[in-house]
């Protein structure tokens, strides 16, 4: 099938005539290849059954584009393509990827100064070749050494964490601008993964300039990328992008369906319009002309037959399948969980007591904290040896009592978090680890052995029966570190083999990450979503860990956090 192809030929043709500097053409071959990736059928099978006349019934393609679609199946290549690439040949991507330089500048920096990629670019700003050039100048010379900077430390990627409470911000004080109905976040932001990329908004406002101009202004912004009719972009001094689009209110929910994507979700739903007959855009869903829905995302799905579809689940992983079939999961939410069992207290070196903890949990609704400190092998992180463990087990019972006095109905658990020494043996012995509510272990040394070395480690202190949670199971570090070798099969394997829990950790570790909790989920696994806070204002990361669940499909039942207090308990004794 020659779809992808020629779909991907016609995106970099759209380059080429950017730069080239004219108008609305680029659009269009945007558009055709966009038609061309969410197409059912073989465009080559189309055209072989009823020629040119039939590739012009595809929506999206007009004459030109089905002249050269014809051409590319007929010579296997598109002449004006070929010229275009001749005449500048060049990494168009790599270098538009730097914000500052759009596809004009590209050719005006080739054609002075034989900038071919990257690198020369690099080279041509901090020899101060581009500042005296017409249209550049020394601001956009050091705009664009900062943009090479950025694109390199981060590969333009940021933790969910950092950037969801900047961009939520944003989006209140859109939300009270004079003359906005409406405003969401989408994009990745909103499907909830895991590192983002840039912020993407959407708005309805009344007077759209308006809008924009106070987008542009907002206290955070660094850097303005641009403004033109309904779009504009920005940096933030916080290092990352935003995109402001403003649409009208008729579109909302299409444009909302667009703009949350995944790009792969977006093109299968608009693969299900065609088939019954309808063009879905970020305008709405068109039966010929009529435009049938579109200014909400649930009308949008039922249009083309489906229910809402959760944006964590919008990557085309199976969920239109299971939309059809009726077989969506009701995902976890934040609001059903009932404990966060992956505290650090004073005890070990955390900033804050037991007590102040305990409030933070209580203020957040929670009925219950998981107290669970390092254990003595950990001496940088001052972890606690049995002596300690003991006493600070008088310490919870009292408070506990306390609560009991006073009403209250609140619990601390009291566990601690062991480590897995190299042959699979924990630091604390059992007749202790047995005292307690329920135990931790993880992995926080010899982190580079190898894959069957380390599988069996972790294999081995699964089957400790005091264990009942396999702390941040791969080991990552998001944006840091990558995972440990570990067989993660068997590992599921043992989990249920000894019925441990594995924690979907919530820091910026998210380990669990996404693909490994649908897999666990799959295998009928119980997991649990904590924190690992080392401090009370790290207890709310706990909605990242949530997005991550959602992410893999988790359903309240997967999570032990989400049970009661006494079916919690009950669950760590069945599993001892
Ligand atoms: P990011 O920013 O890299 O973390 O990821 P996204 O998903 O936010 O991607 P972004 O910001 O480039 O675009 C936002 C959404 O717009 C994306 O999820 C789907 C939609 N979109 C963007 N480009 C295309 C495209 O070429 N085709 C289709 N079907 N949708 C697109
Ligand atoms: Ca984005
Ligand atoms: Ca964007």
């Amino acid at each position: 099938m020659k779809n992808q192809e020629i779909a991907k030929i016609f995106n970099e043709m759209a380059k080429y005539l950017k730069m080239e500097g004219v108008d609305f053409k680029p659009f269009a071959y945007e558009k055709a290849a966009i038609s061309l990736e969410s197409l059912n059928e073989d465009v080559g099978e189309i055209y072989a059954q009823g020629g040119i006349k039939s590739l012009l019934e595809i929506s999206g393609i007009g004459k030109s584009m089905a002249g050269h679609i014809e051409e590319y199946l007929k010579n296997g290549k598109i002449k004006d393509y070929e010229k275009m690439k001749k005449s500048l040949p060049l990494q168009i991507d790599e270098l538009i990827r730097v914000e500052g330089v759009g596809p004009r500048k590209v050719k005006i920096l080739y054609q002075k100064l034989g900038v071919k990629n990257l690198k020369d670019l690099e080279k041509a700003a901090k020899t101060h070749k581009i500042t005296p050039l017409f249209g550049f100048g020394e601001k956009t010379e050091k705009n664009i050494l900062q943009g090479i900077e950025f694109a390199k430390r981060s590969q333009g990627r940021f933790l969910i964490s950092k950037i969801l409470p900047v961009a939520r911000e944003v989006l209140e004080k859109i939300k009270k601008f004079e003359g906005v109905k409406e405003a969401s976040l989408a994009g990745s932001l909103r499907r909830g993964r895991e590192t983002i990329g840039d912020v993407d908004i959407l708005a309805v406002a009344k007077n759209v300039e308006k809008a924009m101009d106070f987008f542009i202004a907002l206290p955070g912004v660094e850097k303005v990328w641009g403004k033109g009719g309904t779009k504009a972009s920005v940096h933030m001094g916080d290092g990352f992008d935003m995109d402001l689009r403003v649409v009208p209110e008729k579109s909302f929910g299409a444009a909302l369906q667009y703009f949350t994507g995944s790009k792969e979700h977006n093109v299968a739903t608009r693969r299900i319009a065609i088939s019954k007959g309808l063009k879905l855009s970020e305008y709405g869903i068109f039966r010929g002309s009529k435009m049938i829905a579109g200014k909400t995302e649930e009308g949008v799905y039922k249009a083309i037959g489906l229910p809402y579809i959760e944006p964590e689940l919008r990557e085309n992983e199976g969920e239109i399948e299971a939309a059809l079939n009726g077989k969506l999961p009701k995902l976890i939410e934040l609001k059903n969980i009932k404990g966060d069992l992956h505290c650090h207290s004073n005890w070990d070196g955390g900033k804050n007591s037991i007590e102040d903890m305990v409030k933070t949990a209580m203020e957040m609704g929670y009925e219950y904290i998981g107290i669970s400190d390092h254990t003595k092998f950990l001496a940088i992180e001052r972890g606690l040896n049995e002596e300690q463990l003991l006493k600070q087990r008088e310490e919870i019972k009292q408070l506990n009592l306390k609560f009991k006095i006073k009403n209250l109905k609140f619990r601390i658990l009291h566990g601690c978090e062991t480590n897995i020494l190299n042959d699979g043996s924990v630091d604390i012995k059992d007749e202790i680890l047995e005292k307690l509510d329920y135990v931790i272990a993880g992995v926080h040394s010899s982190l580079k052995m190898e894959k069957k070395e380390m599988t069996s480690r972790v294999e081995k202190a699964m089957k400790n029966k005091n264990i009942d949670i396999f702390a941040h199971p791969t080991g990552r570090i998001v944006g840091q570190r990558d995972k440990y070798q570990i067989d993660f099969d068997k590992i599921l394997q043992q989990a249920k083999e000894t019925g441990t829990i594995l924690e979907i950790n919530s820091s910026s570790r998210l380990d669990l990450r996404d693909t490994y909790i649908r897999r666990a989920k799959n295998k009928g696994l119980k997991m649990i979503i904590n924190t690992d806070s080392h401090r009370k204002d790290h207890l709310n990361l706990m909605e990242y860990g949530v997005a991550q669940a959602r992410r893999g499909w988790a359903e309240k039942e997967d999570i032990v956090n989400t049970f009661p207090i006494e079916e919690l308990l009950k669950h760590f004794k069945q599993n001892a």
